[in-house]
């Protein structure tokens, strides 16, 4: 019996959960093993970007203004070239690209799925060695198989997603991902190369001790928020406060420990962000999918994250996820004190 018989592999996982979608044909099962894929690709260069001349700025900058660093750079372009190998995906939409990207050689352009991502979110923490992570976000094509992908294909609401995950690269590497069947996690083991089932059937907690926001912004918070740090801070035994702030500032990092441990993740509006900072298609709508596939909340301060509709590819909303009594506690300050 060898150490790894009783363990699943991702590709062992995909295959057995294929049942789930009655009249699946493989494609996201090629499409889900082509992100594992590329996922030990960008592994490898993130362990090793201390090491390798691929830190530091790019010199580029993306639609977003910031300054792209070459693992970024790195990133985008690995799993672009997985996903048109997988020949299951017609067009790719990421934070590192304006316009999306769209495969039209003959096997991908009849690819069922569109994809879109941020590579590597919270980049600018590469160079400090903080964890840092991939975010995705899989739909159904609109337009017919086998025509030229248009933006509306990705321009979907939330609820519509296939499937949504990240990629955490941290102290171990794990993909966690759902296709709304359940959220699992799967911890890279190097031994052997293959992701792992290490996390199944994650279930957040309905409750817990963390709040995690940036402070920083605090004098421009819509009053709603504020007032939840403060109910936050307040000594209340039965309510078992006052929680704690933990903040690291890579999304992937700080909802992942939230997923496990309970807690809140807020980044609402502020004044160098008035929509908020963070994307709604390949950042809150993924999250959410997984946050409420795990018996969590995702809402913009008003509504469910997942029934937006998107007008644009790098939208900004406000975010508020995680456990489920702490985004309603949340959501009762925002509706008192702002009318929301
Ligand atoms: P701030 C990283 O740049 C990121 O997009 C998310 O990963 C993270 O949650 C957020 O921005 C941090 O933003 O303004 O607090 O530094």
């Amino acid at each position: 019996m060898t150490e790894h018989n009783n363990v699943q592999t991702l590709n062992q996982f995909i295959i057995q959960r294929q049942s789930d979608h009655p009249g699946a044909k493989g494609e996201l099962s090629r499409l889900l093993h082509h992100i594992g894929i590329a996922s030990k690709i960008v592994n490898r260069a993130v362990n090793k970007a201390g090491l390798v001349d691929i830190l530091g700025e790019h010199g580029d900058r993306n639609v977003q203004g910031e300054d792209q660093q070459k693992l970024d750079v790195f990133a985008d372009t690995h799993f672009i070239d997985a996903l048109k190998a997988c020949g299951e995906c017609c067009a790719v939409a990421s934070e590192e690209n304006e316009e999306i990207i769209i495969f039209d050689d003959e096997l991908s352009k009849h690819g069922k799925y569109v994809f879109a991502m941020d590579p590597l979110d919270g980049s600018s923490n590469i160079d400090v060695n903080v964890s840092i992570g991939t975010i995705f976000s899989i739909y159904e094509r609109l337009s017919p198989r086998g025509e030229v992908a248009k933006i509306e294909d990705f321009l979907q609401e939330g609820t519509k997603q296939v499937a949504a995950g990240y990629i955490i690269y941290g102290s171990s590497t794990m993909l966690v991902y759902t296709t709304g069947k359940g959220v699992n996690g799967f911890t890279l083991d190097p031994s052997i190369g293959e992701f792992c089932l290490s996390h199944p059937n994650i279930k957040t907690p309905k409750t817990g001790k963390i709040y995690s926001i940036n402070e920083g912004n605090y004098i421009n918070f819509p009053m709603g928020v504020k007032k939840y740090i403060k109910y936050c801070q307040e000594y209340d035994q039965k309510s078992n406060r006052p929680y704690t702030s933990r903040y690291i500032g890579s999304l992937v990092a700080d909802f992942h420990r939230n997923l496990l441990n309970g807690g809140i993740f807020i980044y609402p509006q502020t004044r160098k962000n008035p929509n908020g900072k963070l994307r709604l298609m390949y950042e809150c709508n993924p999250i959410a999918f997984i946050a409420e596939q795990a018996g969590g909340k995702a809402i913009d301060g008003t509504q469910r994250i997942l029934t937006i509709k998107p007008s644009s590819l790098h939208e900004r909303v406000p975010f508020y996820t995680g456990s489920t009594n702490m985004v309603k506690k949340t959501e009762e300050f925002l509706h008192f004190f702002n009318n929301i």
